[in-house]
């Protein structure tokens, strides 16, 4: 069985940090509402949400991605880079603790879950100005003894490694080449973003369907053309809020 975690979107949603957008109004209501729908395909590809109560004090807590990453031995807690962030994880602890171990990210290590991406026993964990490498070593330090590699990869030009790249197959990543080096990936199969959707390389595979944004239709119709089954959600105002699909859930098996 499959449980994804979500979170309500926080009433103060639209005090949300952001890095290399500009601030745009965002309708909160309306985030909710798409917020629901995703939990909705997430639902329909197998997964038990469990939504967690809104926070309103922190704007960006919908972005569960960012506090945990849950592999099948254990759970790393992060400590958010964005100090703003950091009171996010203490209820995502708590929740996760039955089904896993929790490793805790300490200081002076900072990691946000936006920058790990996991391919097999691979895990890439992005050099961003949220995650460093005092992180990634203690990352290496809890999962290596599992059988894991842990590699850093550099990231310019976005706020994760997740921004710029995702897996949309068994051996296949979405990417945008401007943002992250293809090589680092060694010979998996890539496919590129839209020129003009630089934001585009943030899907979510689950069960073999990928919950992708609607809102970057010239992306989402090539990876139609290059056989992925795809399932398009509505994610405007998360997108003025510099996230994407991966962000607004942990899944994992219990
Ligand atoms: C932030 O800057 O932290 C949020 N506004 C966006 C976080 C998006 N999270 C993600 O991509 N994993």
């Amino acid at each position: 069985m499959w449980i994804a975690l979500t979170r309500e979107v926080s009433p103060a949603f639209d005090q949300c940090e952001l890095t290399h957008l500009e601030r745009q109004p965002i309708d909160v209501r309306l985030a909710q509402t798409q917020h629901h729908a995703y939990e909705n395909c997430l639902s329909q590809l197998g997964c038990a949400v469990y939504r967690l109560p809104a926070e309103p004090d922190l704007p960006d807590s919908v972005f569960v991605e960012d506090t945990a990453v849950v592999v099948e031995e254990l759970a790393i807690i992060t400590r958010p880079g964005a100090e703003s962030r950091r009171l996010e994880t203490a209820s995502m602890a708590k929740t996760l603790s039955p089904y896993r171990k929790p490793v805790r990210i300490q200081a002076p290590g900072t990691l946000d879950g936006g920058d790990v991406l996991r391919v097999g026993r691979t895990i890439y964990v992005g050099s961003s100005s949220r995650s460093n490498p005092a992180a990634l070593e203690q990352m290496r330090s809890a999962l290596a003894p599992f059988g894991y590699t842990v590699q850093g990869v550099p990231v310019n030009g976005c706020l994760h490694l997740k921004s710029a790249v995702t897996r949309v197959g068994k051996d296949t990543l979405l990417i945008n080449r401007d943002w992250v080096e293809a090589s680092a990936f060694g010979d998996m199969k890539c496919i590129e973003v839209d020129e003009a959707e630089p934001s585009g390389g943030n899907g979510l595979l689950v069960n073999d369907v990928l919950i992708y944004p609607a809102n970057y239709p010239k992306t989402l119709s090539r990876l139609r053309t290059e056989g992925i089954a795809v399932k398009p959600v509505d994610v405007s105002e998360v997108i003025k809020a510099e996230g994407g699909v991966t962000c607004c859930s942990v899944i994992f098996s219990a």
